[in-house]
């Protein structure tokens, strides 16, 4: 008899799509990154390094065991076409979305959470809100002329959702007019009682890893200055997990440019968590 063989998929992953109650699904895409390339790394390094983290979570009292959810692997994207690949992403989410299933998306960068979104508001309409952990605003009108870009995402979301359902956490760069965007539809939170407006509502979590200091994560495309430490973050997640959560997804690790590997290695345990409170 051979064996036994390691396991390739994310430690903790069941064997079948049928089975579960989460997808995780890899989005290899960078295409529209503004200034340092390499997200489209990020999904198999992190199933790789996923191997190294322990599988029980203390602040959840949870193993990932515990935790029912299906590593579907990575799509495969025309590199260099956008809209394609955004339509790639559409079509999976909604497949998954009508399955009655809850979707993990695993970037890439962070254009990758509009098609699932679009998805996710097809099933879940005006009860739908979107939680949003980053560094930037991501509320441009365009980038240089482009409108599908990471750096007009979350503008692309609140026009398909309204703005006044989108809650934004650890924002701290973007353009004035962004800024009054922001203030103009009350959407940044700076304590944890100003989500209980989106309680009651479904929730898209979006988490561009970029929130998190660069003393802490190194490992990304658009690193800022002043951002929280893992503590700070991980108190937020921990108050999620009252939250009916049904998509989420990590973006914007890109593992090459952390050369010690702590920043994906740091991923694994974000997307842990998140497991925990979908
Ligand atoms: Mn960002």
């Amino acid at each position: 008899m051979l064996g036994p063989f390691l396991n390739r998929n994310w430690i903790g992953s069941v064997d079948s799509y049928n089975d579960a109650n989460i997808i995780m699904i890899g989005l290899p895409f960078d295409g529209t990154c503004s200034y340092r390339p390499g997200s489209r790394f990020a999904p198999e390094r992190l199933r790789l390094a996923s191997w190294g983290m322990e599988d029980y979570s203390p602040d959840f009292d949870m193993h990932l065991d515990d935790v029912n959810f299906y590593d579907a692997g990575e799509l495969e994207f025309p590199l260099g076409n956008t809209q394609k690949t955004l339509d790639i992403i559409e079509q999976n989410a909604r497949h998954i979305f009508n399955d009655d299933k809850k979707y993990l998306g695993i970037g890439g960068e962070h254009l990758v959470t509009y098609p699932a979104l679009k998805a996710c508001y097809e099933k879940y309409k005006e009860n739908l809100a979107v939680i949003h952990f980053d560094a930037h605003t991501d509320l441009r009108e365009d980038y240089l002329g482009e409108k599908l870009s990471h750096a007009s995402v979350l503008r692309r979301i609140g026009e398909t959702i309204g703005f006044e359902n989108i809650k934004q956490i650890g924002i701290r760069s973007g353009l004035k007019e962004e800024f009054d965007i922001m203030k103009k539809y009350n959407t940044l939170v700076k304590n944890k009682e100003q989500l209980e407006s989106v309680k009651n509502k479904k929730i898209f979590l979006t988490i561009d890893v970029d929130v998190l200091d660069p003393s802490v994560m190194p490992g990304t495309g658009t690193p800022e200055a002043n951002g929280m430490t893992y503590q700070e973050f991980a108190q937020w997640i921990k108050y999620l997990k009252d939250f009916d959560i049904v998509g989420a997804d990590v973006v914007e690790l890109a593992p090459d440019y952390d050369k010690s590997e702590v920043s994906t290695a740091i991923t694994t345990k974000i997307i842990r968590d998140v497991l925990m409170i979908m």
